[in-house]
């Protein structure tokens, strides 16, 4: 079984600390330069890691691959709370990602755009979401949803797009799980 990511991507880190303790094999591609690109080309046309490789089957996009390993594996079942949670916490991703892309294709991102303006939105919207919820403790156990919480929010730290100042819930969940060991080895600062 073969991971094909690359070591900053939040949607590859979920599945590595989400894997600790099985065997496979990762290979990290820098998905920006001309060499990954061509690599990457050979895994999926989509041009987006993760992607898994396990005997016959590809199979794209992180939540697919966590569907297609946890039904293989037999980890863990999650609530249709659950689902939820997850996807509030992709679409924040997402919209991360692409204020990241903004800023690296030179716009500036306090401009009043369409684009900009719903992220902003849906930031502003979901951050206080994710907050109440792990107050209520949803994200209590090391499971795949806070496994994406985590990594969405070490993401956002480390690309200097958010801070959590405005949210304690939120930032002591980050700060506990700054402890584990596959937490600090995939830590992307070491790597970029
Ligand atoms: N929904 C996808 C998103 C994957 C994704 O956007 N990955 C980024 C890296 S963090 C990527 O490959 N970007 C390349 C591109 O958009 O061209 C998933 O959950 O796997």
């Amino acid at each position: 079984m073969k991971l094909v990511g690359s070591h900053p991507s939040p949607y590859v880190r979920r599945l590595r600390l989400w894997l600790e303790g099985h065997q496979y094999d990762f290979l990290p591609l820098d998905i920006y330069s001309e060499a990954g690109r061509a690599e990457l080309e050979t895994y999926t046309p989509a041009m987006k890691v993760p992607m898994l490789v396990d005997n016959e089957h590809s199979v794209y996009d992180s939540r697919i691959i966590h569907r297609y390993l946890n039904e293989k594996l037999k980890k863990e079942s999650l609530s249709w709370e659950d689902e939820n949670l997850m996807t509030l916490v992709d679409s924040m991703q997402e919209s991360f990602i692409i204020i990241l892309m903004c800023k690296r294709s030179g716009i500036d991102t306090a401009d009043d755009r369409l684009i900009l303006n719903l992220q902003k939105e849906r930031i502003a919207r979901t951050m206080p979401v994710l907050e109440q919820a792990a107050k209520d403790g949803d994200f209590s156990e090391w499971r795949y949803p806070a496994i994406c919480l985590f990594t969405l929010l070490d993401w956002i730290l480390f690309r200097e797009l958010f801070t959590l100042d405005e949210y304690p819930a939120l930032a002591s969940f980050y700060t506990a799980q700054l402890d584990k060991d596959l937490v600090q080895e995939t830590d992307p600062r070491a790597t970029s």
